[in-house]
């Protein structure tokens, strides 16, 4: 029963992995042992000389290691080329843009919205109809190379935005292009920009980004902006969030808890605060609260947070709450109420077929199971992984909560 625990931002990952070298600083005597991974050294490191034998644990391990073996294969080429939206339309360009024959991209004296410059690609204005194409990583994780694609419209000649996810990852099968001498507004109905094809051509060795080979250099990605920011349900999320989100597009309380799609932290699944959900919700949500790698959990009490633990993480621009994609036939996990991250909670087997619709990788966070340890009911293992970086613990249910040690830090 694995859970594989993904995030779309590398905020929270920088995060996370600023907690592991923090925390390896601390630790007095670091142990380092052999190397494990192929390319690169890894450190481990034990604060505790704490240690527990599962052999559940062993072929958990064995499994995640045939998976992350699985070797690289490009994308086929019906993939790359299926049309992953109804509201999008794919032409071919007649001939390629002649590099240097365009021109500022950006009609400079146009009103912007609040998104940073650097990240806007197209811009174009249309009497008091104005479009700005830009990338995002809400929805998308950038390290692998695709942060998502959106696109702000205002109506009113820049006094008002509201911004759309487009559904499309850069690298995941288009590329947009910066210069084009094809407008960006085709009618006032409707947008279109000059792409390319590309797919991820090598396999991605942490920490560099991975190769992307073009296959079709002349590809024109037509957009209706009715399809665009449709929103079937009325909830806040257009139909193409709750594709991407696996939610119902067409029932704006998805789970049927009461807590309509937009505000929900869970709305996949009903939340509820069972002993391990609590526990789960800790190693996620704060893990800095153990000191000296220790902390304790009393369930009688709520958690607590320190007061600007995730202002960070909500968008000021999308005005959105980090959401994690987490996978797992983990029932406890799927009643995980976060409060501070929107939590994407599918099935293996839902996952299998979301990846054929979202082929980006996301950024992984691996939380395993409990695993019973040393034949004692109430004393667990468990790992945590992020990239190439992993924390085990060990955890302990006491009669009012849990007791959670961190004993080992790997770093690769
Ligand atoms: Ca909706
Ligand atoms: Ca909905
Ligand atoms: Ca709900």
């Amino acid at each position: 029963m694995m859970a594989v625990l993904f995030t779309r931002s590398i905020t929270f990952g920088c995060w996370f992995l600023t907690i592991f070298i923090a925390s390896c600083n601390s630790t007095a005597e670091p142990d380092v042992q052999a190397p494990e991974m192929p390319l690169n050294p890894t450190f481990v490191f034990s604060p505790f000389e704490m240690d527990g034998k599962s052999s559940v644990q062993k072929k958990y391990d064995d499994s995640v290691s045939k998976v992350l073996d699985k070797k690289f294969r490009p994308a086929a080429l019906n993939a790359v080329k299926r049309v992953p939206f109804e509201y999008i339309s794919i032409r071919n360009a007649s001939q390629p843009d002649q590099s240097g024959a365009i021109k500022d991209p950006y009609q400079t004296a146009m009103p912007l919205p609040p998104v940073e410059a650097s990240a806007i690609i197209r811009t174009e204005q249309l009497g008091p109809k104005l479009a700005v194409v830009y990338c995002s990583d809400i929805y998308d994780d950038f390290v692998h190379g695709g942060t998502g694609y959106w696109i702000a419209l205002s109506n009113d000649s820049g006094k008002h935005w509201n911004h759309y996810y487009t559904g499309l990852t850069n690298g995941f099968f288009y590329a947009f292009k910066e210069r084009s001498s094809i407008p960006l507004w085709k009618n006032k109905d409707t947008l279109q920009i000059a792409a390319c094809f590309v797919r991820q051509s090598s396999q991605r060795i942490h920490p560099l980004p991975p190769m992307f080979e073009e296959l079709d250099t002349a590809v024109i990605v037509q957009m209706d902006i009715k399809g665009l920011i449709k929103d079937s349900d009325n909830d806040g999320l257009s139909d193409i969030e709750e594709y991407k989100m696996l939610l119902d597009p067409l029932n704006p309380d998805t789970d049927n808890d009461g807590i309509n799609d937009k505000t929900d932290t869970n709305p996949r699944y009903k939340s509820i605060s069972s002993a391990k959900a609590v526990l789960y919700q800790a190693l996620l949500e704060g893990p800095d609260f153990i000191a000296g790698h220790f902390m304790h959990i009393d369930l009688s009490k709520p958690l607590q947070f320190p007061p600007d633990r995730f202002s960070d993480q909500i968008d000021p621009i999308h005005k959105k709450k980090e959401w994690l994609l987490i996978v797992s036939n983990d029932q406890d996990l799927q009643h995980l109420n976060l409060q501070n991250r929107t939590a994407i909670i599918m099935s293996t087997t839902e996952y299998e077929a979301y990846k054929t619709k979202f082929p980006a990788p996301f950024i992984q966070y691996r939380l395993s199971m409990l695993f019973p340890c040393d034949g004692d009911e109430n004393k667990f293992l468990l790992r945590i992984s992020y990239l190439t970086s992993s924390s085990g613990y060990i955890i302990e249910k006491t009669k009012t909560g849990w007791n959670i040690w961190r004993t080992s830090m790997t770093i690769a």
